[in-house]
């Protein structure tokens, strides 16, 4: 049987060879600091070089290397692939869903400029490179009932369209140029240490600050909106087993993954195993509009047969670690 990791044949890295230095761009978002962690436990600290055009908490600072990068500015992407020898490259500066149709130009700006210059970055230099796609890549012509890999893809945001942009533009050059993309369509993340910014799914994240703050929990969907979602370590392992899986295993370059599917009013169900007296309302906002066009079960068959996806957190156990980490920060 394949171990995810185990054997890693790429142009790049070698288990007896050189440990493949990594460069992660808006690394201060929901998911790259916790990246950051898991590669550098990996492949050594000062291999991974985070990147994002704010000033790094001191935290952050003192985690390993971090440089200023924009990625609307080509030639500064140069600078540090070639400065740090980069090999792979994790593409993560993008708006979200909801704060995507707040802006919309500047969401063309970051979402597909932005991806533009890292394909041209990643083709010039040979990188392997890593974009996240999203539930949100589907829409409300995709089927919604386990939305399996290939499907209708007809996104009403423009986080949507410029996601399936990318997916189409890293295959492309995958198959013109031979560029070693990865992509993993990722449900809504849940996690502790860090907050989402401006998705349509940020309320799972919410509930959990809300309830440990003894607040009253409004919630922006309806309850009964079901929606795909993974607990961060399973998203973060998702993406680096994906990252290291050997070229000849691949059958896609995009693929589904998920862990869980679950209601506003079943996740309120959970938490309040925790904190019965947690009080909620509903008030649906545009948001709820997005997420009625999204996938509810998402089918992750094919990742799961191909390289080995396996999810650990379910919803009670996510709830258990939210709850044991956000007390342990002091939240
Ligand atoms: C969002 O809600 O926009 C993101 C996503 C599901 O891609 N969390």
């Amino acid at each position: 049987t394949h171990l995810p990791g185990a054997v890693v044949t790429s142009r790049h890295y070698h288990p007896n060879g050189d440990p493949p230095r990594i460069l992660i761009t808006g690394s201060l978002g929901q998911l790259g600091s916790g990246l950051a962690a898991l590669l550098r436990e990996k492949y050594g600290r000062e291999n991974v070089i985070m990147s994002d055009i704010i000033k790094p908490s001191k935290e952050t600072w003192k985690s390993g290397p971090y440089v200023f990068a924009d990625i609307l500015d080509f030639k500064c992407l140069q600078e540090i692939v070639v400065t740090y020898r980069i090999d792979w490259l994790v593409h993560f500066s993008a708006l979200l869903s909801a704060i995507g149709e707040q802006n919309v130009p500047l969401a063309i700006r970051v979402n597909i400029e932005g991806l533009h210059n890292v394909m041209e970055l990643s083709k010039q230099y040979d990188l392997r490179v890593f974009v996240p796609s999203t539930i949100g890549a589907f829409g409300p012509d995709s089927p919604r009932d386990f939305t399996p890999n290939v499907a209708i893809q007809r996104p009403r945001t423009i986080y949507g369209v410029s996601k399936v942009h990318a997916e189409l533009l890293g295959e492309y050059y995958h198959h013109k140029f031979g560029l070693d993309f990865r992509c993993l369509r990722f449900p809504g993340v849940i996690s502790a240490d860090t907050q989402p910014g401006g998705g349509t799914t940020d309320y799972a994240v919410q509930i959990f600050h809300d309830a440990i703050a003894g607040e009253h929990f409004e919630c922006y969907l309806r309850p009964d909106t079901r929606l795909p979602m993974m607990y961060i370590d399973d998203c973060l392992r998702s993406l680096w087993e994906m990252l290291v899986t050997p070229e000849n295993l691949l059958k896609r370059r995009t693929y589904n993954v998920t862990a869980m599917s679950f209601t506003p009013a079943e996740i309120v169900a959970a938490v309040q195993k925790h904190f019965p007296d947690l009080k909620v309302s509903y008030r649906p906002d545009d948001r709820q509009k997005i997420a009625d066009t999204w996938p509810k079960v998402f089918d992750d068959s094919e990742a799961r047969r191909d390289w080995g996806w396996r999810h650990v957190y379910d919803l009670p156990s996510m709830c258990d670690i939210m709850f044991s980490k956000l007390r342990a920060a002091g939240v």
